[in-house]
């Protein structure tokens, strides 16, 4: 059975972007495929974090994950740094990747570009996220747009260790999808909507009341002009709102263009499709949130099933690498 492995990391609340680009895809996967999915808490640390909040969001991401349509009867659903194999796979990692290639990552020019503190990690992330998809002879990769460059380094690093010290890692493919795989923010349609920017009328959270949700949406810049048209070039605040009602409802985002003459109507209906696609997922959140205890089974239990893959790759590695085993 194909293996899928994604992963979230629990820096801030979960945007409209990260369930449109990633997180739907990974529920429709569950029964089609083997699915493998984590909250990547060692990812968060690349930026300083909050420890008491750190610890508070990790749970409620493994809740949200569920509450969205994760079962973790169906997949395996664990926190990254309860498998300490990611950590050490990562090292192999970083010493398989060259500085220059990492140094290539747009995602960490954009990040670092103006920041007070560049940590090393944030440098080195994309061999801990390799690391995170190569312990799971992943096939199948459901990610967002941005993080093409980084499955193409997991491929590129994967190829080059099977090359020198043999078969090793299955290389995984990205899975992108058509429709929202970049969802954009309300404000600077340009920008993604991201869940660390500080952009609280552009971004979309997940968990947010319902009414805000509308009003976010009907206050989304659009453009001058009053055509309505899927041109993401040339109307990128337009385009972002007809991408994320195409999302919500299956349909292409330039057919559901063509549907529309104003631009009042087309948010009435994206704000609609929107919250409906919301309002379950927060009803199943509110009843789960009611039990960490719960929550910290699973996960423990998610764990444990996870190092069942994990643990034997990596002591494939170690072998072929020719590190000396333990007694
Ligand atoms: N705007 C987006 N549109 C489509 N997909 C997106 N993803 C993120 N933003 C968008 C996808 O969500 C998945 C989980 O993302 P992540 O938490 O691992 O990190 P990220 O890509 O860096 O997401 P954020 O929200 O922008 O987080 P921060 O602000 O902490 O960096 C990924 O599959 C991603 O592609």
């Amino acid at each position: 059975m194909t293996r899928v492995f994604s992963g979230i990391k629990p820096t801030g609340p979960v945007q409209l972007g990260n369930l449109l680009g990633a997180l739907r895809h990974w529920v429709a996967d569950q029964g089609e495929a083997d699915t493998v999915f984590c909250v990547v808490d060692l990812h968060a640390l690349t930026v300083p974090q909050d420890p008491a909040e750190l610890r508070s969001r990790t749970l409620e991401l493994a809740q949200l994950l569920v509450a969205i349509g994760i079962d973790p009867d169906r997949s395996t659903l664990f926190v990254q740094s309860h498998v300490p194999e990611h950590a050490e796979l990562s090292w192999i990692l970083e010493c398989t990747a060259s500085f220059g290639e990492l140094r290539r990552m747009t995602q960490f020019k954009d990040k670092s570009d103006g920041a007070d503190f560049v940590s090393a990690g944030l440098f080195t992330y994309p061999a801990l996220m390799a690391a995170d998809i190569l312990l799971y002879d992943t096939d199948r990769v459901p990610v967002g747009d941005d993080q093409r460059q980084h499955l193409e380094l997991s491929r590129d690093l994967a190829i080059r260790f099977n090359h020198r010290y043999g078969d090793t890692f299955v290389v995984p493919e990205a899975a992108i999808p058509k429709v929202g795989a970049r969802v954009m923010d309300l404000q600077q349609p340009t920008r993604k909507m991201s869940k660390s920017e500080d952009s609280p009328q552009g971004t979309i959270l997940v968990l947010e009341p319902l009414d805000s949700v509308a009003k976010k949406i009907k206050r989304a810049v659009t453009d001058n002009d009053t055509e309505v048209r899927f041109d993401p070039e040339a109307k990128p605040g337009v385009s972002n709102l007809l991408s994320i009602l195409g999302a919500c409802t299956g349909e292409d985002p330039a057919t559901v263009g063509e549907t529309y003459t104003r631009y009042g109507d087309l948010k009435a209906a994206c704000a609609e499709a929107v919250v409906e696609t919301l309002r379950p997922i927060q009803d199943r959140f509110a009843e789960l949130a009611a039990d960490p205890e719960g929550t910290a089974a699973l996960l423990a239990k998610g764990a444990a099933k996870a190092r069942e893959v994990a643990v034997p790759t990596l002591a494939r590695a170690r072998h072929n690498l020719g590190l000396l085993a333990p007694h």
